[in-house]
């Protein structure tokens, strides 16, 4: 939701799942929005009955796809973010507003650092800690964990619907960010961060 790594992932998981005869549709990836390497390439095998290969062969299907993605993210410039992202972050720093980035990427550190925004974050949650994906809401505790608040004092913001539950769950106050449909379940919504007022916000 800083930027759309969407069409990347796309392409390089199409890529991959052709290398073993299997073929995804964009309708597809959106199933796999925010959701781990390792998931998301056990959804494609499942998606082509081919969920038995050995863990093995899964480790080097999923670091091939990684190769090839992050050969993609080069592309990323500060130019790639989505609207209204900077002005917000800058908004959030200049009240003195820390941000924590919860993200289920390994790639996090270097995206934020292609659109040059990883000032503006104090911590990013360490993919390799967490145990379940969203929409359990463990990243998102971690996230609060690494702000030193608590739930209810914190704002998550999501452009998906497990992203959604994942923050309710955690007891978090959960913005949707998204163009073209609604999240039922977020508590307010908003087709881009351009659209938010920051003061607005902390009254809620
Ligand atoms: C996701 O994008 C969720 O994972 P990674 O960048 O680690 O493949």
């Amino acid at each position: 939701m800083l930027t759309d790594t969407a069409e990347f992932h796309y392409e390089a998981w199409s890529w991959l799942a052709e290398s073993v005869g299997i073929t995804i549709d964009r309708m597809f990836n959106e199933e796999l929005k925010g959701v781990s390497r390792e998931e998301s390439l056990e959804k494609i095998l499942h998606l082509g009955g081919k969920e038995d290969l050995n863990e093995r062969e899964k480790r080097q299907l999923a670091a091939q796809k990684n190769t090839r993605y992050v050969a993609l993210l080069e592309n990323l410039t500060p130019d790639s973010l989505l609207p209204g992202v900077a002005d917000f972050l800058q908004a959030a720093r200049n009240r003195q507003i820390p941000c924590v980035l919860a993200s289920a990427s390994k790639n996090a550190h270097y995206i934020l650092n292609k659109l040059a925004i990883d000032e503006y974050f104090i911590g990013i949650v360490d993919p390799s800690t967490l145990s379940k994906g969203k929409p359990h809401p463990e990243i998102f505790l971690k996230a609060v964990e690494l702000l030193g608040l608590a739930p209810e004092e914190t704002i998550g913001f999501e452009d998906a619907i497990a992203g959604i539950a994942g923050l309710k769950a955690a007891g978090i106050y959960a913005v949707g960010i998204i163009s073209n449909e609604k999240l039922p379940r977020a508590d307010l919504c908003v087709p881009s961060f351009s659209k938010l007022d920051i003061d607005e916000l902390l009254k809620k």
